[in-house]
């Protein structure tokens, strides 16, 4: 297949190009924004990298937690060891400007740091540090029924990435195999998401999400040391909950746990606040999205559409 058929066939599937794609510092055409086949990460998976959202609002496009993102970015970078030249402020205004000039309503934005060319081998140094940032249209990331019906869930047989082999707490590209294997297995299972315990048996998260239990009005979430990405998104929702006078536990669950729940869901940048209704064959509830879930999903959705005057710092309008 010819690179150019390959463009086509990527856009025939509704990835839809935008203009422009932000790459160390300039703007580049959108099929410029090439990389070599000696890339480092391409090889190694060196890079780490982000997802973020802007919605429209009544202000115009807003981009979602924007400073915490690049903050995440930077310091995945700091952890994993890949010389970053920008501050989290400059990627911020970075971001606001590729969604100005490819004037987009919304969006989902996508900054990678990665090692590029310069190096082959297991040191990278000598691998030019490449920092790109590209943003499309893009919807529900595993459907609209998906956030009104819920998703079925299936236990994965692989376990989360462990502290004591790589960096949970960074969005480190290579780890993400790990997500993969997870993903891929559970939709040839028939489920719609992976749920991974970790190395100990305990609950962690989804394959790109994080995961939230109910029972009798309390909200439980497994906490940072279970080796779950610390989701912005989820500490959004625990915020709005918390508010909203709802008390949220993090604490180590057990699949138990998860089959005595009442009602579940996960968070995501791209996932929002996903239903859960099915957990290995076991109806969550009465299968159907409860009323906590509802109204996480809800008070999310009013936050970053800019209708929660409390969370207005939350927001940088583009
Ligand atoms: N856990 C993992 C492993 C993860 O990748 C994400 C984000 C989360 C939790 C939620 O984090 P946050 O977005 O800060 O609330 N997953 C991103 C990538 C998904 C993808 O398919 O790529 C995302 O949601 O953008």
């Amino acid at each position: 297949m010819s690179y150019h058929t390959v463009i086509e066939t990527w856009q025939h599937r509704g990835m839809q190009s935008v203009p422009y794609i932000w790459m160390n510092g300039e703007m580049v055409g959108w099929e410029d924004a090439n990389v070599h086949v000696l890339t480092h990460a391409l090889h190694y998976g060196t890079s780490v990298f982000e997802g973020v959202r802007a919605y429209a609002t009544d202000k115009g496009p807003a981009v979602f937690r924007l400073e915490e993102h690049m903050e995440r970015l930077v310091s995945g970078c700091k952890a994993y060891q890949i010389p970053m030249e920008y501050t989290p402020a400059e990627l911020s205004s970075a971001v606001t400007e590729l969604i100005r000039v490819n004037e987009l309503p919304s969006a989902y934005i996508r900054p990678i740091a990665f090692r590029g060319l310069g190096a082959i081998g297991l040191n990278p140094t000598n691998a030019a540090v490449v920092v790109a940032i590209a943003a499309w249209e893009w919807g529900a990331y595993l459907g609209e029924e998906a956030l009104r019906e819920g998703i079925s869930v299936g236990v994965s047989s692989w376990r989360r990435i462990d502290q004591q082999s790589l960096l949970p707490n960074s969005k480190g590209g290579g780890a993400y195999l790990n997500s993969i294997l997870a993903r891929l297995e559970a939709e040839a299972g028939g489920f719609d998401e992976a749920l991974l315990l970790n190395d100990r048996g305990f609950l962690a998260e989804g394959s790109g999400e994080n995961l939230f239990l109910i029972r009798r009005g309390v909200v439980y979430t497994p906490p940072s040391y279970s080796g779950v990405l610390p989701g912005i998104t989820r500490h959004s929702v625990v915020t709005l909950l918390r508010e909203a006078g709802i008390e949220v536990v993090e604490t180590s669950l057990t699949r138990s746990d998860a089959y005595a729940a009442e009602e579940a869901f996960f968070t995501g940048t791209a996932a929002e606040v996903t239903p859960i209704r099915m957990i290995d064959n076991r109806p969550v509830g009465d299968g159907k999205p409860g009323p906590i879930t509802k109204q996480a999903q809800t008070m999310y959705m009013e936050a970053v559409t800019g209708k929660n005057a409390d969370h207005a710092d939350w927001l940088t309008i583009v």
